[in-house]
């Protein structure tokens, strides 16, 4: 069948700073949340890096990286995501002057990435706050926070104005209200912060995400800015009303926030919730003037969908961020997460219903415990064929929405090399084609090898789309 992708879909691969770089404190870097958050998403934070946190050499891609995108060229990458680490530009956050060591990193790496072709796709912040803004202003609580965000975006955007067109502000902005530490430096912890505090944090990191969509038209007029937001795909339980109502509501977690950055002002529901709630958020005549600034696409992460039900005693499952109820339609992978391919195209789909903007997944794969093995050649490989299998199935749906018409831009999937999984922070949840030799005890070579997943996603390229 004749491929229904666009000929200038932009097929590639993403990762995060913090989750390959590595060099965590290395040329004037200073140190992020991510440097102290040693057991992933939910583990408890520290106050100084502990040897236990695989992501303080990560992947060693801050060494590597050559070698790296080398590889992804191979596989006929058009567009490459990665997030530059805030605290290597300005290592305490609110610093007057930039670290020069940091900002040539990033030249390298992006020159390294239009050599062979490949368009970098930046996320300006993927968890990566500056620790040190924590602790003196305790992030996104203090609206001081949005100028310093203000500042590394003009920086990174006139550095990098002749290099980088596609630029994401903050990765899943919406997971600020699960994870205020990782997400926004509060150092406060989630059970203490009242609904007024956290909902003015995310109040001020809206705010900041809207400014620098604003600087970045200003200072890179050729250039395309888009949110970020993590996709959760939630269904009814059942067809009872009082599921579908429940999950109506459920949705808000995600729709919300593209609201925001695509119509450019709070959606009436939230305002009311606050108004119900008694939540106090100090929404400024300026704050909805800078929030007009809206974004020229919506870029989301997708893994599963999870299903929604009133009656709490249905089975919960997994989720990265975001916990639902079993869907007995659908297998899971072996962390919990329910395999969907269908629910990709319903998000597309709902997305774009709801705020027509052209679309990017940025985020999509399955992290699994792959096994290396020696192939027929001899040479070191994985026979992901269940990978495979997903990415393949979540294409198809893929294909399916731009056959209705849905305009999606590209897609990244996620983790393109094995990196260190944010919410385990472990190495043995692997998610890429290529496979990297280090285990959950920092054990190994760091050696790369190909596994099957790169020949079947090098051929998808090539044929843009046809041979799924
Ligand atoms: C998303 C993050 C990514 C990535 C992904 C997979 O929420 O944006 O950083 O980690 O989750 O999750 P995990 O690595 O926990 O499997």
């Amino acid at each position: 069948m004749k491929s229904k992708f666009p000929k200038d879909f932009l097929w590639g691969g993403a990762v995060a700073a913090n989750q390959c770089e590595g060099a965590y404190n290395e040329d004037g870097k200073g140190l992020s949340v991510q440097d102290v958050l040693p057991r992933g998403i939910r583990g408890q934070r520290t106050d100084v890096p502990t040897e236990d946190n695989l992501k303080l050499k990560a992947i060693d891609f801050y060494h590597r990286y050559k070698e790296d995108i080398a590889l992804f060229a191979e596989m006929g990458f058009k567009v490459f995501r990665t997030s530059i680490a805030w605290s290597r530009i300005f290592p305490n956050g609110d610093d007057e002057e930039p670290n020069e060591k940091g900002l040539a990193f990033y030249d390298d790496l992006f020159d390294e990435c239009l050599k062979h072709g490949i368009q970098p796709l930046v996320t300006l912040s993927h968890y990566e706050m500056p620790l040190a803004l924590g602790k003196k202003y305790n992030g996104w609580m203090d609206r001081r926070t949005i100028s310093f965000f203000e500042r590394f975006a003009k920086t990174v955007f006139e550095r990098y104005q002749n290099k980088v067109k596609y630029w994401l502000t903050f990765n899943e902005i919406n997971a600020i209200l699960k994870a205020p530490f990782m997400c926004g430096a509060i150092l406060t912890d989630k059970e203490e912060l009242t609904e007024s505090q956290l909902y003015t944090a995310m109040h001020h990191q809206l705010v900041a995400s809207a400014s620098v969509t604003k600087l970045c038209h200003e200072i890179i007029p050729d250039a395309m800015v888009g949110c970020m937001i993590l996709g959760v795909t939630v269904y009814p339980l059942t067809p009872s009303p009082d599921d579908v109502i429940k999950t109506m509501l459920r949705d808000r977690e995600t729709y919300q926030f593209a609201h925001i950055h695509a119509r450019g002002e709070y959606p009436s529901y939230l305002l009311r919730y606050f108004e119900k709630n008694n939540i106090g958020v100090d929404i400024t005549d300026e704050d909805k003037e800078i929030l007009k600034n809206t974004v020229d696409f919506i870029s989301f992460s997708y893994y599963s969908s999870i299903c929604e039900s009133a009656n709490e005693s249905a089975k919960m499952t997994g989720g990265n961020l975001s916990k639902g109820f079993i869907n007995p339609y659908l297998k899971s992978t072996d962390w919990g997460w329910q395999i969907d391919p269908k629910g990709l195209r319903y998000t597309l789909t709902k997305l774009y219903d709801l705020y027509s903007l052209p679309l990017f997944i940025v985020e999509n794969g399955l992290g699994a415990e792959d096994v290396l093995t020696t192939g027929e050649n001899g040479e070191k490989t994985v026979n992901d064929d269940y990978r495979i299998a997903y990415l393949n199935d979540h294409l198809v749906e893929v294909e399916k929405a731009i056959d209705d018409g849905i305009p999606v831009m590209g897609y990244t999937s996620w983790g393109c090399i094995d990196i260190v999984s944010a919410s385990t922070a472990e190495m043995k949840k692997r998610y890429g084609y290529i496979y990297v030799d280090r285990d959950n005890d920092g054990k190994g070579n760091l050696e790369r090898y190909k596994k099957k997943s790169f020949y079947w996603y090098k051929n998808v390229i090539e044929t843009n789309g046809e041979s799924l």
